[in-house]
């Protein structure tokens, strides 16, 4: 998968970034690991399995500044690359990277973005406990209701968009910092017509390193949905 390159973030995760890169390099996609100057040193591990693997390369940022706006940044140099296909994927093994190839062909047999999805038929949380399962499937029921999307899972991280989708939203215009972001760059593709297509997925709490979701970021996707959902009313979307 030459035309693929995957945008990982990372903020302390020197237990995982390894074995995710030693995972997703035979797939032969390309990496960029989008690191916020983690204090457990996870960059300088970056840049060590750069120079000894192929088709990674690393983007050093100053400081944490949350998801979204590394993201943003990792997108930008993603679309000054020839990729035709630019995913989203956590480092914290939740997210399978074996299943990096299903949302690849999602979008190659014609979906603009393809999201991997834990409420679709065939999907599904593991180790994740009812307080969490009643956030995640809550948010996304509520972030469905107001947004008026038939999109089951908005809150994933784990995606493939078409390179034309990227350079269409207008990335610039994105504040959104957490679930919020996943949130809002799903609702902007639909909202550009772009054909979203869920692919089942199976999330698993990770083992290693430490959650970096918080209150805030919880607060920030229930006030933005809102807001987002108005935007689009009023034409400012
Ligand atoms: N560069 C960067 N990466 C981040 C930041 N916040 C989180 N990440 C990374 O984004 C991915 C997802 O973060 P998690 O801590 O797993 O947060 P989450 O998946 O929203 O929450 P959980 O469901 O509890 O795991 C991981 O690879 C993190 O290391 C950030 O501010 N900057
Ligand atoms: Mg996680």
């Amino acid at each position: 998968m030459p035309g693929a390159l995957v945008c990982l973030p990372t903020y302390n995760e020197r237990e995982n970034l390894e074995r995710m890169l030693r995972a997703l390099v035979p797939l032969g996609v390309r990496v960029l690991v989008i690191d916020d100057n983690s204090p457990d040193g996870t960059g300088e591990i970056a840049d060590r399995l750069a120079a000894e693997l192929p088709g990674i390369s690393v983007l050093h940022r100053p400081r944490k500044e949350g998801l979204g706006p590394a993201y943003l940044a990792g997108f930008r140099e993603a679309l000054a690359t020839d990729a035709d296909y630019v995913l989203e994927l956590d480092c914290d093994f939740s997210h399978d990277p074996n299943d990096v190839p299903r949302l690849v062909a999602a979008c190659e047999a014609g979906a603009d973005l393809a999201l991997g999805s834990r409420y679709v038929a065939g999907g599904g949380t593991v180790n994740w406990g009812r307080g969490r399962r009643i956030v995640s499937a809550g948010g996304s029921l509520y972030a469905r209701t107001l947004l008026g999307v038939p999109i089951r899972d908005l809150t994933g991280g784990f995606k493939c968009f078409r390179r034309r989708v990227l350079e269409t939203i207008p990335l610039d215009r994105i504040h959104s910092k957490g679930y919020a972001f996943q949130i809002e760059m799903t609702y902007r593709a639909t909202r550009a017509g772009f054909t979203v297509v869920e692919v089942p997925i199976t999330f698993t709490d990770r083992t290693h390193g430490q959650s970096k979701m918080s209150r805030a970021i919880f607060l920030e996707a229930v006030a933005r949905v809102p807001v987002l959902r108005l935007g689009a009313l009023s034409g400012r979307l």
